[in-house]
Formats: C-alpha cells, structure tokens, sequence
C-alpha cells in the first residue's frame, strides 16, 4: 500500500507518524509500532490499485474521525436549553468513514491525537473522549482560527479540559449562591413592579456569572479595568451585580420617584431611561474597576465607542513621538444581541477595526447574549449565517456555542476567553446560547408569535433549578442550602424595598459641569519666532532620506512662507501644520484619523513622508524637537459609522487629547448619523458626556454632484442646542489656524465637538491665505467683516451675510468693485450663533436697509434655516431680511457642473442685485424673508 492511496485528509498525520517511527521505532507506541511493521509504504511515485488491507483503511478512518469531531463536532453539541436537537453532521459517526466501534478498540489511542489520546488505552476511548468535548453541552467552533499556534493551544485547552472549573462543594456552592442571586432579583423585580419594563436577563442567568469569572481571570494576569458596551438585556442585573448600583437606587428609579422638582434645563440636561444609563465603579472590585459605558437603543452602536475607550485607556501619550500602546490592563467586553450581532451593519465594522494597527486594543471578548429572538423574530428571520456568530468566522475569532443552562460549560468558556485574549491578545467570542422567559419586554405576550417556545420555557426549569438539583444529586450542597439562598437574596431585597426613601435614595444623574461658552475669550496667537522653529523643525527629515520631487517644491516654498510678517502666504496646509505642532509644544497630545487623512484626500497634507527611493516613512511631528507629548496619524479602514464611533470612545475617555477625525468628503459623515445624533450631539444632554471630538468636514459646492458637495451643516445645526457643539466654516488659513488652538485650549475648560466645514479646491486658493501676523496676533474670529466695505460703510446699504466658499464668488464677483452699496461678510462661526458679534457687524453700516443670506445650498439646507429667526429676531425690523440661494430640494446640488456654475454665477449676482432676468434659467432664488416676520407671534 503507497501513501497516494489515503484520499483522506489526514494522510499527512499518518506519514509522519510512519517517519516518527522509522527514525526511532520506540517514538510511537507499542500498538501504531506493530502496524507499521507490518506496513511498508511503496517507493514507486506511481499510484496502485486500491489494495489495502482493512487496518489500513481503518487507520485513515479513524484518523479522519478524530479530525471531523475537532473541526465538526459543534454540529453535534446540544447547545440549545430548550431542546432543539443539535444539527448534526454525517461525519461525527464512526460509520461514515466505514469503521465500527470494534475497528477502533483494535486501534492504538495515538491515531487520534492530541492529549486524549495519552489517557486513553485504545482509538474507541480516545474517540469518546474527543466526543465528550466537542459533542457536548459546548460547541467549539475553532477550526477557522488560522494561526495553527492559536488553534493548537485552544485545542490542547479544550481536549485537557484544564479550564472547567473543579466542583467541589465549596465553589459550586458559591456557583449556585451568585446564580440564585441572579435569578431572585428579577423575580422580585417583577413581583415587586409586574409588567414593568426591565428587560429581564432570564434564560442567560449565566451572563452574570461569567463576567465574573472574566474578571477575576483577567484581574490576575493584570488587568485593571474593564469597559463594558451591551443593549437593554440583562442590563440592569449586570448593574446591580458587576456595577454593584445599590438596590435601593435600582428600586428608588422603578418608583420613578417625584425627585425632579426642578428641571435644570440650564445644563442642557434631559436625562434617559434606566436601561441606557451608564456606570462606573467608585471603588475597584477586587483589582479591577468596572465602567458600563451608557448607550442608545441604537443596537450595537455603542460596540465602537467602547474600542475606542479601551484603546485610548492603554496608550500612553506623555512622550513626543508615536504614543505607545498596551491593552494589558484594559480589556473591553461587548455582549450583543442575537439578532442584533448578525444583523446591524456596525458589528462587521468594529470588528474590523480589531487588527488594524491605530485600533487595535489587544483584543476584545464578545458575550452573544443568544435567547434564540430578536423579539418576535426567529433565527431563520435574523440572519443567514449557520449560527448567529457566523460574522465572526471572517475575522478569525476563536467561537464557543455554550448551553447556558450549563453553568460549568459556561465558567470553562469564560475562562477559555480570557486566557485566550492573554496570551493572543486577540478577540474571542461565546455564543451563549439560552432563551428568553418573558416576552421581549415584561409587558408584551410573546406567545402571540412563539406558542410553541414559550409552552417550552413555561415549562422549563430555571437554571437555579437545574443546578441546584444536580449539586444535591450529586451531594455537593444539601437541598436545604438551595431553598437557603433562595430565601437570603429574597429577603435582601425585601429589607431594602422596606427601608426605601424613593427621595433619597433616588440619585439624579446629572451631569456635573454646566456649558461654559468662553470660547469667544480664547487667545491663541503664537509669537512668529517660535512659529519660525518650529516651521524649520517640520521641514527637517532624517539623513539620507528622498523627500518626492513635487513634494520638494512646495517645501521650498514652506521655508519663505514666514520670512515676512505683513505677505499673504501662510496656505491652508501650512496653517493646520502649524497649529498641530504648537499644540503639541503646549502639552496637548493628538490623535488625527480618516480615509487618507495621512496624504489628505486632496493631497494637501502629506503628514507622512514616504522616501521617493525606498519608501520609508517620516512623520515631522513626531519627530518635533518641541513636542512634549505624542502624535498619531492613521489612515482609517473605509467606514464612517465605526471610525467616528471610535474616535468618540476615545475621546470620551482621554479628554486631554485633541481628537481630529477628517472625512474623506464631508457628505459621507450622514454614514455615521445614528453615532452623531445618539451620542455626539445628544449624549451631554441624555447622559452628561462632555465629547471634543474635532470633525474636518469638506464642504463646498464646486460641480463636483450631489455626493461632493455638502457636508450637511443643517443637520449640525438642527441638534445645536444649550451650546452642545460648535459649527465653524473658515475662510481663510488664519482662521482655521485659530480654531484647531482655541479647540485644544478648551479641551479642559468648555469641552464641546467641533465641526470644521474645510475647504477642497479652496485649499490651493491664495484668497484662502493668510499673513503670518494673522497667526501671531489674531485670534478665531465668528464673524469676519468686510474690510474695504468698512472703508466707505456710510454708502453701504445692503449687508451680505455668507458663510465659507460661496464668499470666494462674491469677492471675486465683476460686480464687486464697483458696487459701493454692498459689504459682504463672513459668518465663520455658525453655532453657537455669533450673536454680539452679528449686533456690532450690522451697527457698523448705518445706512443698511437689507440684509442678504447668500448661501450655495439650496434653501432646505444649509444655515439658512437657522439663521433666518435669529437674523429677524436680531434686525428686529431694521432691515429687511431676504434669501439668496438655490431653490428647496431633495438633493443637495445639481448634477451637471455646466448647470452648477450657472447656478453659482446667478446667486453671485443676486447678490449684487444684477438684474437676473437677463441670465439663461436656473434655480436660484431670491426672496425677502417676510412670510416667516408676518408669522410671528
Ligand atoms: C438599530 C435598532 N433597530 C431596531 C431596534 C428595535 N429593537 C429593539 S430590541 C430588538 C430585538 C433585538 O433582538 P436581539 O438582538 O436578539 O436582542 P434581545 O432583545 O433578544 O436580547 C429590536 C429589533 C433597535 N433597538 N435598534
């Protein structure tokens, strides 16, 4: 018999043990030695008839069994409490590869492989062993873990079961003591207050017992702090017993007490139902802090912000240079829901950040919190995947099914994870895989759409229960300790409802600072000479490196650019170059993000340097002898939703650092909408976050279509409310010089997101550039007034206001010299509303009769909506009010940039009042704004 003639895949195992043996006979034992001597492999490359002997056969035969039961063995585990019997799968059995029970008693245990086989004294025993791990109440679903390092050492684990936990009488006890625990406080609850909503963790009792055990585990091998992100299920247990919230908080909120007297709408606050709240614990519990990061009904959402967090809690920024990064003692645990993890578009995003080198956080452990529903929904409704953990395949991550009726299975898959993400640093995810008792909330009949499953769970014993019943059978704790701890955590709670002072014990969560609004007061010149070092720093690169030959040019340029004060030459890129550096030289580290953001997608950054000639890269600023603290750039995957909902996780967690995360156009930012309007905006107000997230938005219609244009300020501007952001959209390199400074400078002081609309083609435009004075003495300024205008202000009688690119028309309108009547000027700064500033623009022109909002969008978008009441409110009457821009429409810009600069030159030209009829049709109006005055109360 030849080699060629084992098809199986396990023909490569059996080779090497021949060759084991022919070196060293005694290497393999005595039973694989006597078939090898009576087996010799031909030397001819040509194949032969099939001529094997039956224990030949059965030797690949079991062979292939052992490996089909490690790589399919999950299709064969009962995972599921209520039942369902397990999938199956034709080659877990002995008979698919043509081999009997008796075939495999007659065959050595070292066929099989792997620890089992040590024990074992033939393949049958090996066999049933192999059975009992991969066939039980867990399936391992491992075998697409690529490194074989990985997948050797989980299977080695697993085989040797070296992670159940012993079950002595003292640990099960304690066990069954933190599961009653569990179990009683959702059954006082719904005793207590029936039908209210508390989303009840029954049927994944388990989930509080295993982040226990991830955290003792974790805590050991040094971890200090965990960052917790999961929805509404099981959340107010896990409060209660791994936030450790008091009870008599918990119950004082299910009063819903009458405690807000007072509604301080002052602080922008309004609060949000107790399933979303977030908590952290004051004191660490044993060695480990725990924070539960809040989170909006958005399912999944939160599942970035917590990367971030845990990703910005172990890097350490205090060095010049790239920071430094170790996730050792932070490890972040998201527990999905079933539906939820197959089904929003943000799981797949996050987890493909986890590899990437600027996100990755040493490794994340996934719970799914699998009740076999997405509230009425079933499995075949939810996902097309085998399991609902079939995303996760892709990415590698190590998967174990676990019945959570199960609890020793359950604790060796906690622990499984946690010792895994040690020693991988890599993600690991358990399907706990239980049901749901109630409906999806208390109040609602899931047998309307589930008779059949909730006949089962009505029938079904807890898993207390369960428990409880095999450690009596098997005299490891006396039933009379079962009903014991049953009675204690009643009467716990009951004590604490008794005592309860709904007033007192309910604490408000309010935030703790109020909106300071001093940003008008920020100065942040910067002296020209330190301005000069530090420009000469930057255009510095190492010996020998080739900086690219185009790239050279414009650093020539770069090295005169501050040679004079008073000479317009400072460009966009120098500008924000500058403002980096000397932030960084004050102390303040940077993270800077998005697609390309290295180069900059209109290749005006070039933040790294990559050597023309062998490609090495060089980052001047972090390589800026001035520097105190770190620098990071990266290159962000192609995702908006997951990118921004990092960069706010980090944010959140280290406020310190100026956080930039730059769109490639700013139109894609509505890909991160849930993550702006249920965190960025709205997040101080339900929550008490206090975000400073910096967001480059390119903006600007240039005819570049409906998708390259707006960056969508209205959106901004409708959640703008109790100074929750800032809206900013510079015309000049000064100006956004300024604002990235004064950003930095309040990280401390007023921490608010910031919104900058940036410029595209305006990046190589000399009107956008700027004097170095400007950044020696200025300051960011919300309202930029027309200097020539101002000259002869008592002639002008018609003030165009405007914001960003379309004033770069109106400058450079025909009209513009000799229209004397008309001053045009710049609102920088679109929220918070420049109020006093606007008061003192307009007091300037004494003669005014009009005021015009010109703006490039079309009237449903863009400031004007926003400007409109508070420009009538403003003018009160004294001028009239009117509209110029592009019609109401859905789509932000035409398509055709022939129709575009038709459009643009009409709404130029209105504003000068040219008489427009002249002009070929477009759909640019311009309108007094009198119906909304008329309509005022
Ligand atoms: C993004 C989003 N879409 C829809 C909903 C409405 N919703 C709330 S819970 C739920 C079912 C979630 O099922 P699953 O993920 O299995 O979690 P479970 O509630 O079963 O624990 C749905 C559809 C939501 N909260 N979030």
């Amino acid at each position: 018999m030849t080699l060629d003639q084992f098809t199986g895949i396990n023909a490569g195992y059996i080779l090497e043990l021949y060759e084991r043996f022919q070196a060293d006979p005694s290497s393999v034992d005595p039973a694989t030695r006597q078939l090898f001597e009576r087996w010799q492999p031909s030397e001819s490359p040509a194949p032969t008839p099939v001529t094997s002997s039956p224990d030949l056969r059965a030797v690949v035969a079991a062979t292939n069994l052992a490996s089909c039961l490690r790589r399919f063995g999950h299709l064969g585990a009962a995972i599921d409490p209520l039942g369902t019997p397990p999938q199956g799968d034709p080659t877990l059995s002995p008979e698919s590869h043509g081999i009997t029970d008796a075939d495999l008693k007659r065959l050595p245990a070292s066929l099989v492989g792997g620890v089992v086989a040590a024990s074992s004294s033939n393949a049958l025993e090996a066999i049933d062993k192999l059975r009992r791990v991969y066939c039980s109440s867990t399936g391992f679903d491992l075998s697409h873990v690529f490194v074989p390092e990985e997948r050797e050492w989980l299977r080695r684990s697993v085989e040797s079961g070296r992670f159940l936990p012993s079950m002595d009488p003292e640990n099960s006890e304690a066990l069954l003591d933190r599961i009653t625990q569990v179990e009683v406080f959702e059954r006082f609850l719904q005793k207590t207050f029936p039908g209210k909503t508390r989303f009840s963790i029954e049927g994944l009792d388990m989930m509080v017992p295993m982040l226990d055990e991830i955290m003792m585990g974790a805590s050991d091998r040094g971890t200090r702090h965990m960052i917790l992100g999961m929805a509404h299920r099981g959340r107010l247990n896990v409060l209660a017993h791994v936030l450790n919230k008091p009870y008599n908080q918990i119950l004082a909120e299910f009063k819903d007490p009458i405690a807000v007297q007072t509604l301080r709408l002052d602080l922008g606050w309004m609060g949000d139902v107790k399933y979303h709240a977030g908590a952290r614990t004051s004191v660490p519990k044993g060695q480990m802090y725990v924070s539960l990061v809040p989170n909006p009904s958005h399912l999944e959402f939160v599942n970035p912000v917590v990367a971030g967090m845990a990703r910005a809690a172990g890097t350490t920024t205090v060095l010049p240079g790239a920071p430094i990064f170790n996730g050792a003692s932070t490890l972040p645990v998201l527990i999905h829901g079933d539906a939820a993890f197959p089904g929003q578009g943000i799981v797949a995003e996050t987890l493909n950040l986890s590899r990437l080198a600027g996100y990755d956080t040493d490794g994340t452990i996934h719970i799914i919190a699998n009740n076999q529903l997405g509230f009425t929904a079933t499995p075949n409704e939810s996902y097309s995947t085998s399991y609902a953990s079939g995303l996760a395949r892709g990415f590698k991550i190590p998967i174990v099914h676990v019945n959570a009726d199960d609890p020793i299975a359950c604790i060796e898959a906690a622990r499984l994870a946690w010792e895994y993400r040690a020693r991988f640093r890599r993600d690991f995810l358990i399907d706990l895989v239980g049901y749901r008792r109630h409906g999806h909330n208390e109040g609602d009949e899931p047998a309307f759409t589930q008779p059949r499953m909730y006949q089962a769970i009505d029938a079904h014993p807890t898993v207390r229960e369960i428990f409880g019943k095999m450690l009596v059978e098997h005299n490891l704790v006396p039933e009379a300790v079962v009903a014991g701890f049953e009675k204690k955590h009643f009467t716990t709670l009951e004590t604490v409802y008794g005592s309860l002072k709904p007033e007192e014990d309910y604490v408000a969560p309010l935030p703790q600072q109020v909106p300071a609004g001093v940003a008008g007061l920020t100065k942040t010149g910067v002296p020209l000479d330190r301005l000069r070092e530090i420009s000469d720093a930057l255009l510095a690169v190492p010996p020998g490196f080739t900086v690219h030959k185009k790239l050279e040019r414009n650093r020539e340029r770069r090295r005169t650019m501050l040679a004079n004060a008073a000479d317009r030459v400072v460009d966009w890129a120098a500008a924000e170059e500058w403002a980096l550096a000397t932030i960084l030289a004050d102390g303040v580290p940077i993270r800077m993000t998005g697609e390309d953001v290295e180069r900059g997608t209109f290749s005006h950054r070039h933040a790294v340097l990559h050597d023309a000639v062998t490609g090495a890269s060089h980052v001047p600023l972090q390589r800026l002898p001035q520097a105190k603290v770190s620098f990071e750039i990266h290159n962000s995957p192609l995702t908006e939703s997951a990118t921004i909902g990092f960069e706010l996780g980090y944010n959140l967690q280290e406020p310190g650092q100026l956080v930039i995360w730059e769109a490639q156009y700013g139109d894609f930012i509505n890909g991160a909408q849930v993550i702006l309007d249920q965190f960025v905006t709205s997040g101080r107000a339900k929550w008490g976050l206090r975000p400073s997230l910096v967001f480059l938005l390119p903006h600007g219609y240039e005819g570049q279509g409906p998708e390259h244009s707006s960056a969508r300020p209205e959106r901004f501007l409708q959640a703008a409310a109790d100074i929750n952001l800032r809206l900013v959209n510079c015309t000049t390199a000064a100006q956004y010089f300024h604002v990235l400074r004064r950003q930095a400078m309040l990280l401390e002081k007023d921490p608010l997101p910031l919104v900058v609309l940036t410029p595209k083609s305006l990046l190589r435009n000399q009107t956008v550039w700027s004097a170095p004075q400007e950044l020696v003495n200025g300051m960011f300024l919300p309202v930029l007034d027309d200097v020539e205008a101002r000259q002869h202000s008592g002639s002008v009688t018609r003030l165009v206001l405007c914001s960003g690119k379309v004033s770069v028309d109106l400058f450079a309108h025909e009209r513009r010299s000799e229209a004397r009547n008309v001053a045009i000027a710049r609102v920088e700064q679109l929220y918070p509303f420049p109020k006093a500033a606007l008061i003192e623009l307009i007091k300037g022109y004494p003669a005014l009769r009009e005021v015009a909002w010109v703006q490039e969008e079309p009237e449903n978008m863009g400031a004007w909506e926003f400007m409109r009441p508070r420009l009538d409110d403003l003018l009160n009457g004294a001028a009239s009010l009117r509209y110029i821009g592009r019609a109401r429409n859905s789509s932000p810009s035409e398509g055709s940039l022939a129709w575009h600069q038709l459009n643009q030159k009409t709404l130029a030209s209105l504003a000068f009042d040219l008489d427009v009829d002249a002009l070929p049709p477009s759909v640019v109006w311009s309108k007094p704004a009198r119906s909304y005055a008329a309509a005022k109360p």
